[in-house]
């Protein structure tokens, strides 16, 4: 039984479970706040004492790691799709495209959404504006990397494609306007119109809705 600890509004989780929904997987979704105190500590002693999501638990196996997640997902289940590609060298593309993803665009569209969490005076402007000037760059290496191309790799939706979708819908609500980079924007459309990337943007906005409710009962 695959069972996945993970939350909506993390990034990271969201890359495992685009993966687990391309492939047509069953799994026991654990819904794990890590901002509520007792949570993360019964998570924390009990599950993964590095206390951070997405964590897979496979039979005897224990899978951190969102990037391990998709490859150890795709390694052991045929499913509905192949995420990583054959071969040393487009597996390795893969990876690499995963890896610019999570560094260049997850990690500063999280950035910012922290920043934007903080009060106003105690918002770092500079360090918006460096994050946002880094994303920038990344974004625009995506689009030319994008020109003539449906997906990142193979003309087909890959696990190259996870991270940097992610990161890059992502941007979108943080200030970046992917109209400016017209590859990296049809390729969006495209990502954002199969069924596993609506099903976690569902999650998203349930997730969402439902914060908002709480803290509408906590300012009552
Ligand atoms: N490199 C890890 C990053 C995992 C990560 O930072 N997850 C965040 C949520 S997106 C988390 O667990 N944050 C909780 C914390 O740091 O306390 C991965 O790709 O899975």
């Amino acid at each position: 039984m695959l069972k996945l600890h993970y939350h909506p509004l993390s990034p990271n989780s969201r890359k495992a479970l685009i993966a687990l929904y391309e492939k047509g997987l069953d799994f026991e979704p654990i819904n794990t706040n890590l901002f509520d105190p007792a949570v993360r500590e019964a998570y924390r002693t009990h599950t993964n004492p590095l206390c951070k999501i997405p964590f897979l638990e496979h039979d005897d196996h224990v899978v951190p790691e969102s990037s391990i997640i998709i490859e150890y997902l795709d390694g052991k289940f045929e499913g509905d799709s192949q995420l990583v590609p054959d071969g040393v060298d487009a597996s390795r593309q893969a990876r690499f495209y995963d890896r610019l993803g999570d560094l260049y665009l997850i990690e500063r569209s999280s950035a910012l959404f922290f920043e934007g969490m903080k009060p106003a005076e105690a918002q770092d402007p500079g360090l918006v504006a460096r994050t946002l000037d880094a994303a920038r760059v990344a974004l625009g290496l995506f689009n030319k990397e994008l020109t003539g191309r449906t997906f990142l790799l193979e003309e087909r939706f890959t696990m190259a494609d996870i991270a940097p979708a992610v990161g890059a819908m992502g941007l979108s609500h943080q200030g970046i306007d992917l109209a400016d980079y017209p590859n990296v924007a049809a390729w969006i459309g495209r990502v954002a119109s199969r069924p596993s990337v609506q099903r976690v943007h569902a999650e998203v906005g349930a997730a969402l809705a439902a914060m908002a409710s709480q803290s509408a009962v906590s300012e009552d």
